[in-house]
């Protein structure tokens, strides 16, 4: 019986093989239109297919890109990008040392946005601390909810960016202003930009994103007259007169396609955490020599120690996978700053692989006191907002099960206690940074303990910036690889993502004409008739605009399976529909379909 179930795992892996190459990234190759975010990374082609372990090496493989660069484009260590880092370093220190009337503000969606408050916080932190003025300030599409619940939808609109950017500045003498966007396509952030370039004598505009600038979007922005692409064109003319600032360094495709919240969100936060250090260190340190290179060497080195640990990193992940596949939840306690990177991570879950709010959480100290945030306590909004390790332990720790997953983050010497956890049958893992006595680690049934290296001892006060980015690689890993395992993601594409702005719209139409092997108009054919479970659109709904698409379907799930099964099959929305429902894995079901497709090929 063994040798048959054996035999029949082996032909089944054969025939997964088979078909993945089939549909090789020739297929669904990147075109030169084609944002290098949006792209397929051929490393991780068959991450589908690997094992726990196995992720994690190609994640590290891919996360390499981002110091070692990605086909000859100019990257990070490019002379270009650390002049212009310096330039900026300079600016900063000299707000810092004179910061009357002065802002820095940092302004973004989704991940960007998140690492834009997580930036702002922590040097404005740095600053109270040594009794200095505050002056770095956040934007966030969506507010303060989109810090730890997804709010794709805000990205979309470019007035509410510049109402939200007027707003921050009002009375100000001079801004520093930092748009990021990965893709260089979000139109929250092209307002602000477009704002900033209309008023250059109070602001001066950044623009921060992962694509060369003719990769920027080109597409109509609803309710507005300009393209993405349009605001790039004058803002590099702003910067050739010297009076703004393009960072777009290429770290190469995402491991995932299109998660801009891995590759692309860690160089985010070493870009800006490299710019801050320096104008800090610059400007009360004045003694201390600081360059661009050896700042980030120091986040190269991190990456090492992390990746040195692939074993026991791909450990969690299979434990993670279980708790997944078994219906149960992952739960990120931070202690300090580390629970900011758990709260990202759980926050990225429901756009990226279609979770629901409850498989991946974080909780974070005590809640909205430690956040600090602008909005406050938003705990009134429901379970989701209740963020404190003492709501964990209030809604959570009583009703854990044994498939749930508890991970605690922690940088401190002793770990508060955590009442009920050890008693509690859920599994129970903790990330640490630091030595812990046995009898504390005796409560945790799986331990990663990363030692990272100091280097240069200047750089010893910014060691908790190392821990949370080390924090970050591991817990993407964390869920991007239990996700895979749940039979999430075919190849490396996330198929069943949620069409719940403009860049998915165009994402999920892009997949469909990929993977279905059909033309692009086709392909937005099965997504609106999906969208509108019919098989014939009526006029209304094809002249709709992509706003109203994206209001139908935000609500929905599976849409865009549903639509590439459909393409696949060349068959009704109604079957595909069938077809889903009798294979939950959606993997599965889209093997399936390729397969049957191919059998009638042949
Ligand atoms: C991506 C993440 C999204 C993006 C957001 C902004 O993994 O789920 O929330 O951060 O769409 O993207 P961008 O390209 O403007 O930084």
């Amino acid at each position: 019986h063994a040798k048959l179930c054996l035999s029949k795992t082996i032909q089944r892996l054969q025939l997964i093989t088979r078909i993945s190459h089939s549909v090789e990234t020739n297929d669904y190759e990147m075109s030169h239109t084609q944002p290098i975010t949006e792209a397929n990374n051929t490393i991780t082609t068959d991450i589908d297919v690997a094992t726990a372990e196995g992720i994690v090496t190609l994640l590290r493989k891919c996360d390499a890109e981002i110091f070692d660069g990605w086909e000859g484009h100019k990257g990070l260590f490019h002379k270009e990008t650390m002049d212009k880092l310096s330039k900026l370093a300079i600016l900063a220190r000299d707000m810092l040392q004179n910061p009357s009337g002065y802002s820095i503000v940092l302004s973004g969606c989704g991940t960007s946005g998140r690492l834009a408050f997580i930036t702002a916080r922590s040097f404005n932190e740095r600053l109270k601390n040594s009794g200095k003025e505050p002056i770095y300030d956040y934007l966030i599409a969506g507010g303060d909810k989109a810090l730890f619940t997804s709010q794709e939808a805000p990205e979309d609109d470019p007035h509410i960016g510049i109402k939200m950017l007027r707003e921050s500045c009002e009375g100000k003498k001079k801004v520093l202003y930092i748009g990021i966007t990965c893709g260089l396509s979000a139109p929250f952030v092209a307002g602000q930009l477009d704002f900033c370039l209309q008023h250059l004598d109070k602001f001066t505009p950044v623009l921060l994103g992962f694509n060369p600038t003719y990769l920027a979007r080109n597409l109509p922005i609803e309710k507005w007259n300009k393209t993405f692409l349009q605001v790039v064109k004058e803002l590099e003319a702003a910067e050739h007169a010297g009076k703004g600032f393009i960072l777009n360094p290429v770290v190469g495709p995402e491991p995932i396609t299109g998660s801009s919240r891995m590759k692309s969100g860690s160089a985010t936060k070493i870009l800006l955490e490299t710019i801050f250090t320096a104008a800090h260190s610059s400007a009360f340190n004045p003694e201390v020599p600081w360059d661009i290179e050896t700042l980030f060497r120091s986040y190269q080195a991190v990456y090492n120690t992390v990746y040195s640990h692939t074993e026991s990193v791909g450990k969690l992940v299979a434990i993670a996978g279980d708790s997944l596949q078994n219906g149960g939840s992952i739960y990120y306690i931070g202690y300090d700053t580390l629970g900011l990177m758990g709260m990202t991570d759980a926050s990225e879950c429901p756009p990226t692989y279609g979770a629901t709010l409850d498989d991946v959480r974080g909780f974070i100290a005590s809640g909205y006191n430690f956040l600090r945030n602008k909005e406050g306590d938003l705990s009134s909004n429901g379970k989701y907002f209740r963020i404190s390790i003492n709501d964990f332990e209030k809604d959570i720790l009583p009703s854990l099960k044994d498939r749930d997953l508890v991970i605690c983050l922690n940088t401190a010497k002793s770990l508060p206690s955590l009442a009920g956890l050890k008693e509690s049958r859920c599994k129970r893992v903790m990330l640490t940074f630091t030595e812990l006595p046995d009898e504390q680690l005796s409560k945790f049934d799986f331990v990663i303990s990363l030692c990272l290296p100091i280097g240069d001892a200047t750089l010893e006060p910014w060691q908790q910036l190392h821990r949370e980015i080390a924090t970050k690689w591991v817990l993407n890993a964390v869920t991007t690889g239990a996700h895979v395992l749940k039979g999430k993601v075919f190849q490396n594409i996330m198929v069943d993502l949620k069409v719940s702005n403009n860049k998915l719209f165009h994402r999920a139409v892009g997949i469909i004409e990929g993977l279905g092997k059909t033309s692009k108009e086709h392909a937005r054919m099965f997504l609106l008739r999906s969208i509108y479970h019919t098989e014939h659109l009526t006029p209304d709904q094809l002249e709709a605009p992509i706003a109203q698409h994206i209001k139908v379907a935000s609500s929905q799930n599976k849409i865009v399976p549903v639509a590439l099964v459909a393409a696949i099959l060349n068959s009704s929305i109604e079957n595909a529909s069938l077809l889903l429902d009798s294979k939950p894995v959606i993997r599965v079901a889209i093997l399936q379909a390729l397969h049957s497709q191919e059998t009638d090929l042949s």
